[in-house]
């Protein structure tokens, strides 16, 4: 395997030294041409000209769903190498990566700084993302005070999570616009996906730059527009068919900006709607999705085949289509088979990041792992590879336990473990814990050290109580750490979401387990993601009224087409919860 950075010169220095609060990944190959994956929607023109993109990507992350997005809105890519490249671009789109000090460094020491100031004195076409938004105002608080470009008077400060605020901000939120703008154009309103933990405020001194604010404990600048020089904080090459307009607004400009609406609907983050496939090979050796019965994926047949789904690609694009806020695949073998040997996974990813244009997680195998021939690979390499793949985030299950109860045995964070490693690298809003529970009765609190809750429904034996034994290898070992305990632990250790799963409500129908989901979800300050049990979409609204989930997870009702994704959310809506249509 390649290292996880193609990056030259003094990019792959900095590149080095980078944690990624912002988007995530490290920097794929270098190609304008995209791979196959049986689509015809994937077109390149020639990389010059009209139809050419110029991006720059100084290496410090996954700037891979921004390039599908542009190749799949027909324009080719040329990448920046050198200063001369940026003021000699048609246009520009600078997807910042990375921690803002450390952006700041690659760009002086690059002299692309100047560069990226004189671009946009002259008033060229410009789309910063991001990170590529914050860089433009005077100075961050992060890691700082750091000095920024000083086009846009402002600091970036972090959000305020002191009043409860779950930080980062990762979701999809409403862009209430404040300016006309024709990148904007038929947004307003619209739920866009952000994934940061910095933000700048609107003041008096940058009030003219800005064409849209959002509200997330306060209202923040969501974007900037002022000639032909724009930026976003949100990520559109990930905000679904809203985005990629507003992409397509700076590709092809047209000539009418967006009405500025006299009364504006105040936003806040909505509740997610997630769709997950769980993959594995079935005895034939085709990749499938498979979905379990508190995780079972063999038939109850003689057979006892795994059984069989659907495509993983077909899967997700149609999910997409459909409206998932999200879309995750579990390597549900991950944990015995190595998944870097797992090449058609790999290729599902890569296929599925160039028609997906929702997040995607991906989870299974995230550990450290010597091959036969005696190659080691780190937890962090599995982790690039995916991420090179086209993951948004990755998501670590069976060596987060393991990783957590060594933390709370020594009190130590060694920062050696695959969650701290990749968190590091990749930023914390990147990695998820996925969690695997087995709920398990006691007469009495004190029958256990671990946290327990007083249970709606009663046990077997009339128990009141239940504590969450958490598990690996899916579900098959149990562990001696509690749901709530390693949920604790492995927020301190890094992670910036947890999946909680519930193999006792898997595949069951019967609605997602409150009891735990409230635990969990009032323990952390990141969001938690509940999942196992859905069955209708009464069991959506439910978890979002009764607990602190942010997101709602679901497989066998989406894969059996039982409940369509988009009564899901009207439903929600008639609620009275906060959704992405
Ligand atoms: O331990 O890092 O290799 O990660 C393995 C990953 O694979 C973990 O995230 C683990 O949850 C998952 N996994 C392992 N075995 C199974 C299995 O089903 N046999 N799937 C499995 C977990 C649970 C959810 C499922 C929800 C919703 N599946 O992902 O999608 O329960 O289902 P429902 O809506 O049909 O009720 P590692």
């Amino acid at each position: 395997m390649q290292p996880p950075l193609q990056a030259q010169g003094a990019m792959a220095i900095v590149a080095a030294i980078l944690t990624v609060p912002c988007s995530a990944g490290r920097r794929p190959k270098r190609s304008s041409q995209p791979r196959g994956c049986g689509s015809g929607s994937l077109s390149v023109r020639a990389s010059s000209g009209a139809n050419t993109v110029t991006l720059l990507d100084y290496g410090a992350g996954n700037v891979r769903s921004v390039r599908n997005a542009i190749r799949h809105l027909g324009f080719g890519i040329r990448d920046v190498e050198s200063p001369e490249d940026i003021l000699a671009a048609e246009r520009l789109v600078f997807p910042g990566v990375g921690a803002f000090g450390s952006a700041m460094d690659v760009l002086n020491s690059t002299g692309m700084a100047d560069a990226l100031r004189e671009y946009i004195q002259r008033d060229r076409p410009f789309l910063g993302i991001c990170l590529g938004l914050q860089l433009l105002f005077d100075s961050s608080e992060e890691n700082g005070p750091v000095s920024g470009l000083g086009v846009i008077p402002g600091v970036v400060r972090r959000f305020d999570s002191s009043n409860g605020l779950i930080v980062p901000h990762i979701g999809w939120n409403a862009l209430q616009i404040t300016k006309d703008t024709p990148l904007l154009h038929g947004a307003d309103g619209q739920h866009v996906y952000f994934v940061h933990s910095y933000h700048v405020l609107p003041s008096d001194a940058n009030r003219d730059w800005i064409s849209s604010i959002c509200n997330y404990g306060d209202s923040f600048i969501s974007s900037i527009s002022m000639g032909n020089v724009q930026a976003v904080q949100f990520h559109p090459e990930k905000s679904g068919a809203t985005g990629l307009s507003i992409l397509k607004n700076f590709l092809s400009p047209i000539s009418s900006g967006t009405k500025v609406p006299t009364r504006r609907k105040t936003s806040k983050l909505a509740k997610r709607v997630i769709a997950c496939l769980d993959v594995r090979s079935n005895d034939k050796g085709d990749l499938v999705v498979t979905k379990g019965d508190q995780y079972n994926v063999r038939d109850h047949t003689s057979s006892k085949e795994v059984r069989n789904l659907g495509k993983p690609v077909d899967l997700a694009s149609q999910y997409y289509i459909d409206g998932a806020d999200e879309v995750s695949f579990l390597n549900i073998t991950g944990f015995r088979d190595f998944p870097l040997g797992d090449l058609p996974m790999l290729e599902v990813l890569r296929c599925a990041s160039e028609k997906v244009f929702v997040p995607l997680t991906v989870g299974g195998g995230i550990r450290d792992f010597t091959d036969a021939n005696g190659r080691s690979y780190s937890s962090l390499e599995v982790a690039s590879e995916y991420f090179r793949s086209g993951a948004d985030k990755i998501s670590i299950g069976s060596d987060a336990v393991y990783a957590a109860e060594a933390f709370l045995q020594t009190g130590v964070k060694t920062g050696k473990s695959s969650l701290e490693q990749i968190s590091r690298v990749y930023g914390n809003q990147a990695v998820v814990v996925s969690i695997d529970p087995r709920r398990v009765y006691v007469k009495s609190q004190e029958d256990v050290p671990f946290k327990t809750v007083k249970v709606s429904t009663k046990g077997p034996s009339g128990e009141e109580y239940a504590w969450y034994q958490c598990t690996v290898n899916g579900g098959r070992d149990n562990r001696p750490i509690g749901a709530y305990e390693l949920a604790k632990a492995v927020e301190e250790l890094g992670a910036g979401e947890i999946l909680l799963n519930c193999i006792d409500c898997d595949g069951q129908g019967c609605g997602f387990d409150i009891d735990l989901v409230k635990m969990v979800s009032d323990a952390v300050t990141i969001p938690v993601i509940a999942s196992s049990g859905a069955g209708a979409v009464q069991h959506f609204s439910e978890v979002f009224e009764k607990t602190n989930a942010s997101a709602a997870l679901a497989a066998g009702i989406f894969h059996r087409k039982e409940v369509p994704i988009l009564a899901v959310k009207e439903h929600l809506v008639n609620a009275g919860v906060e959704v992405r249509l």
